[in-house]
């Protein structure tokens, strides 16, 4: 049985981390045995952050890692049967969302000034009453820190959400006429992708990512069809 430790769900949402959504999806979509244990505190994973896994005894941290894992051990379809360009593709566009995208979804959380206090609002009622201001406090100074350090956290709003509207638009125009990411056939690069679309539509934080993402009525209906299929 797998163990998937992840941030609590909220909103909705099976975890508040899209990440933690990613490895959900994708163990759901290959119908793996799992059972979902709650961490609040990242610092109880490998690598500091979540999700991570621990599946016969092992512990594995980040979600890509997770997921070659599982698809090594499990003997689960990866990308076989889809082209050199395809698979370029899904690759470039995974990077785009986890490591670019991210980081505007982190600014818009926690260091945009006109939806922060909501923010800390929101994720305060995920939070045991005592500790959890003094931890959210936490936990905001490291993601501002992190926004700074990576360098969303310098651009002014309108630069960060026209970033934002540039990943959201290239994703829309790839995925025109598709039903999933590379076509017909879903592939993990589907886990990522939803993962962060759902986290945008549920999530009551964030506003301006929402009316983005509202232009791209093809991503919408994307992400909540696969929420429907999987059940998250
Ligand atoms: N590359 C990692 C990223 C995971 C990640 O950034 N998790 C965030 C939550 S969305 C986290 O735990 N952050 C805690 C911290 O940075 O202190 C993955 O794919 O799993």
């Amino acid at each position: 049985m797998i163990h998937l430790h992840q941030y609590p769900p909220a909103w909705g949402l099976s975890s508040l981390s899209p990440f933690c959504v990613k490895v959900e999806a994708f163990i759901k979509e290959n119908k793996l045995p799992y059972k979902v244990v709650v961490e609040r505190n990242p610092s109880r994973g490998p690598k500091g952050k979540m999700p991570f896994i621990v599946d016969k005894g092992v512990s594995i941290a980040d979600s890509s890692f997770i997921i070659s894992s599982l698809i090594r051990d499990y003997n689960l379809k990866g990308y076989e049967g889809f082209s050199a360009v395809q698979k370029a593709s899904a690759h470039a566009f995974e990077k785009m969302i986890e490591e670019n995208f991210y980081f505007i979804l982190l600014y818009a959380r926690w260091v945009d000034s006109e939806s922060r206090v909501k923010t800390v609002t929101e994720f305060g009622k995920l939070f045991p009453p005592v500790i959890g201001p003094l931890f959210l406090k936490l936990i905001r100074r490291n993601l501002n820190r992190q926004a700074h350090l990576q360098g969303i956290g310098r651009h002014s709003a309108d630069e960060v959400y026209t970033k934002a509207d540039q990943d959201l638009k290239a994703i829309s125009e790839y995925m025109q006429g598709q039903v999933f990411f590379l076509g017909l056939v879903w592939s993990p690069i589907d886990a990522s992708l939803f993962a962060f679309l759902i986290t945008i539509l549920r999530q009551p934080v964030a506003p301006r990512l929402k009316e983005i993402l509202a232009q791209y009525p093809n991503l919408v209906s994307y992400a909540e069809r696969e929420a429907a299929r999987l059940s998250l």
